[in-house]
């Protein structure tokens, strides 16, 4: 039987819908695989299931024999060569249209948690420091009737604007290409430059994915675009954004706050993150709702069941063989 490879931890229905129609071989564990592990599951597997921390090179490319899919268990898939990949003739799939509504839970998560000092204000409780209400206790900033700025919008930024319509949210969003007038009036959604964005946003939220055109496209020059009183959301990838830049910027009191979801030198913090009290820090969890994961897992089983019989798998990612 084909062999299919599982670098990581799997839910374990999506391996119960694989076990009769493959030799399956597990690494139910935490630990992800290293380099070596890689290309050797590269050497024998016809499929290989990878997660984001699986780096996907040519080198490990190369090493395939019998390789027909690599199927990301995650929507971003810039963990992987696609090009090299379909060079090759290799099938790259991801998890579209599953997770969207879950990260966007999350970004607002993020949005209400910096306005309004959630997690130091928790943390100020649980140390047992609150000694009686005083008017000036963790004032934050307002979200309701603000202005959102939404950097890509997608599927993720979409289901974020969605959620502003119940904030009574002017809502601005730069993207590749614009959105049709019919979703522009149903989100109430204004198209603009990233520039307009980001000097008149109070929220700005970033949702592209990770490629040579948005590598580090939110540098020190667009933060000190932002209002000195505008928060700064991160759910994308973190080699979009120059962390060192964030990092100064909050120092510098130039914008309110930050959440985080994502690190540029994942899962490395940059040094003056861990001080900053207006920083919001969450380690990757965009997608981490027990009916997600499933959702995500039960889609890339389907992926893999169409590599096995042959056929193109649905989920085939955009730049695949272009
Ligand atoms: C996944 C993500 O959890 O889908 C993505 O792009 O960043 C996350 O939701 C991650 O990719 C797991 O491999």
């Amino acid at each position: 039987m084909p062999i299919v490879t599982v670098t990581n931890m799997f839910p374990k229905a999506a391996l119960d819908k694989l076990e009769t129609h493959c030799d399956l071989r597990i690494n139910q564990t935490e630990t992800p695989p290293t380099t070596e592990d890689l290309k050797k599951y590269a050497l024998d597997s016809m499929v290989i299931v990878t997660y984001l921390s699986d780096k996907i090179d040519r080198d490990i490319i190369d090493n395939a024999k019998n390789l027909k899919l690599i199927a990301n268990y995650g929507a971003g898939f810039n963990n992987i060569d696609v090009a090299y990949a379909a060079k090759k003739g290799i099938w790259v799939t991801n998890t579209p249209a599953v997770l969207h509504e879950t990260t966007a839970d999350l970004t607002w998560a993020m949005i209400l948690g910096a306005a309004r000092r959630i997690v130091p204000a928790e943390r100020f409780t649980r140390e047992n420091r609150f000694k009686g209400w005083q008017a000036k206790m963790f004032l934050g900033g307002d979200v309701y009737g603000k202005t959102l700025g939404i950097i890509g919008c997608g599927e993720i930024g979409s289901a974020v604007a969605q959620r502003a319509l119940g904030f009574n949210m002017r809502v601005l969003y730069f993207n590749r290409n614009r959105l049709s007038l019919e979703k522009e009036n149903a989100l109430n959604a204004l198209y603009t430059s990233m520039e307009e964005l980001l000097r008149q946003s109070d929220f700005v939220t970033v949702h592209v994915p990770l490629s040579k055109q948005t590598q580090n496209m939110i540098s020190k020059k667009q933060f000190l675009m932002m209002k000195p009183t505008a928060y700064f959301i991160h759910t994308a990838r973190g080699k979009v954004v120059d962390d060192q830049a964030l990092v100064d910027t909050l120092k510098e009191g130039r914008i309110a706050g930050a959440a985080l979801d994502v690190y540029e030198n994942e899962p490395a913090l940059t040094e003056g993150m861990i001080e900053l009290q207006n920083l919001m820090l969450l380690p990757h969890i965009g997608s981490a709702s027990h009916e997600t994961r499933d959702k995500m897992a039960d889609l890339v089983a389907d992926n893999v069941l169409d590599a096995l019989a042959g056929r193109s798998p649905r989920c085939l990612v955009p730049s695949w063989g272009k």
